[in-house]
C-alpha cells in the first residue's frame, strides 16, 4: 500500500527536515540517494511539508509543533519528535481517529549525561570558575563549597527513559539514588522507590532532586512550595521534564532566600525563558535552553522509531510508543 509520510518543517528547530527525510529512505545508509522533496520508496513517499494544502497529500506526519490544521488534513497518524506530547489535544485526536505516537525511549543517554553534567558542575563549582573566568578573576572557592558526588544523594522523580538514564549515571559515580513514580516496583540503580504521595520523604535527604516526569494533570505543579521546603537547604533542583511540573515562582523564592543551594533548569513555564527572568542572574542557577536531549544523532533515533511504525502502519500492526 503506498504510504505518504510528511516531515513537517517545524522539526527544523531540532534538525534540518531534509536529513530526517533522507534518513527515512530505504537505502539511506548507502548514500546513493539523490534528494528531492518527494522521493519514491516502494510506492511510498517521504516529503518535507509546511502547514498548507500539501498536508492533505500525506497519510502521516512527523512533527515538532502541534497545529490545529493537523486535525482536518486527513492524516491518520502523527508522530511527535518529542517524548513530551502535552501540547497535543488527545481527546480531539481520538474523536477524529488520528493516532499519536511519541519519541520516548531515545533520550536516556543524552539527558542522563546532561544531568550528570549539572551535578558535576555544582559539586566541582565549574560553573562559578567559568563565570569568574569571564572577568579574568583567579578566585578560589570557599574551603567548604566544593564536594564530590560520591556518597551524595539523588532523588529522581519519574523513573522512565530519562529517570533511568540519570539514575544509572549517578549510581556509577557512587551516589545513593532513590526515586519516585506511581508504580512502586524496583528499578535498577535505585535503592528505594517511593510513590508520589511520599514525595516529601523521598526528597528530604536529597542533595539533588532531578525531575523527569511527563507534564500531566497529576504532575502539573508537583514540585511546589511544600516539596521544595522539604528539600535540604544544601539541595539542588534539576528540572529536565517540563516547566509546568515545577512551581517556578516558589522555586525562585526558595533560591532568593537561600533555602535551596541552586538549580539547573532546562525547561520553563515560558520558553524561551524571558529576558527579564531573575533566574538568568542567580550565581547557582544553570539555565540550558531546552537542550538537555540535544545530540547530532537525534534525527537518526527519530528515524528508527518512525521507520518501525511506518512498517507497522502498512502491515496493520499496533504501533510502538502509541499515546492516542
Ligand atoms: P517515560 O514515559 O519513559 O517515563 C515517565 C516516568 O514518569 C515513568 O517512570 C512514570 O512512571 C513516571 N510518572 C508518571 N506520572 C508520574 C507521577 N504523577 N508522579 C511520579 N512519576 C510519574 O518518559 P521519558 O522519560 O521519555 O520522558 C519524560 C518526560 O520528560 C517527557 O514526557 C518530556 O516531557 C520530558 N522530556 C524532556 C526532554 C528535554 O529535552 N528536556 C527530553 C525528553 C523528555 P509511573 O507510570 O510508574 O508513574
Ligand atoms: C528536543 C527536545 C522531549 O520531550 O522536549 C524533549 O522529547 C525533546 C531536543
Amino acid at each position: 500500500m503506498p504510504f505518504t509520510l510528511g516531515v513537517h518543517e517545524s522539526v527544523d528547530l531540532i534538525f534540518p527536515p531534509t536529513v530526517l527525510r533522507d534518513a527515512l529512505e530505504p537505502n539511506a545508509d548507502s548514500g546513493d540517494v539523490e534528494s528531492s522533496d518527494a522521493d519514491s520508496i516502494d510506492g511510498s513517499e517521504v516529503r518535507v511539508v509546511g502547514s498548507g494544502a500539501e498536508l492533505e497529500a500525506c497519510d502521516a506526519l512527523v512533527t515538532f509543533a502541534y497545529e490545529d490544521a493537523f486535525l482536518t488534513s486527513g492524516l491518520s497518524w502523527i508522530h511527535s519528535i518529542q517524548a513530551g506530547v502535552d501540547r497535543f489535544p488527545f481527546d480531539e485526536l481520538e474523536s477524529r481517529g488520528i493516532r499519536l505516537t511519541n519519541s520516548t525511549g531515545i533520550h536516556g543517554d543524552a539527558v542522563g549525561e546532561t544531568v550528570l553534567g549539572y551535578m558535576i558542575q555544582f559539586a566541582r563549582r565549574l560553573h562559578r570558575y567559568r563565570d569568574r573566568g569571564r572577568e579574568r578573576e583567579w578566585a578560589h572557592p570557599e574551603w567548604d563549597e566544593p564536594f564530590t558526588l560520591s556518597g551524595e544523594s539523588l532523588c529522581v522523580v519519574g523513573l522512565g527513559t530519562l529517570g533511568r538514564g540519570i539514575a544509572a549515571r549517578a549510581d556509577a559515580c557512587g551516589m545513593d539514588v532513590v526515586g519516585v513514580r506511581r508504580t512502586p516496583t524496583p528499578v535498577d540503580h535505585v535503592r528505594e522507590v517511593y510513590t508520589p504521595n511520599e514525595i516529601e520523604s523521598a526528597v528530604e535527604d536529597a542533595r539533588f532532586v532531578a525531575v523527569a516526569t511527563p507534564l500531566t494533570e497529576e504532575t502539573r505543579g508537583l514540585i511546589g512550595a511544600d516539596v521544595l521546603a522539604a528539600m535540604p537547604e544544601s539541595g539542588y533542583l534539576l528540572n529536565v521534564s517540563r516547566g509546568g511540573v515545577v512551581d517556578e515562582t516558589a522555586l525562585l523564592e526558595e533560591l532568593e532566600n537561600d533555602r535551596l543551594a541552586g538549580a539547573a533548569l532546562d525547561v520553563f513555564e515560558t520558553e524561551p525563558l524571558p529576558e527579564e527572568s531573575p533566574l538568568w542572574e542567580l550565581d547557582d542557577v544553570i539555565v540550558t535552553p531546552h537542550a538537555a536531549a540535544a545530540t547530532r544523532d537525534y534525527y537518526r533515533r527519530i528515524a528508527d522509531v518512525v521507520r518501525e511504525n511506518r512498517r507497522r502502519a502498512v502491515a496493520g500492526e499496533p504501533f510502538v510508543n502509541q499515546v492516542v
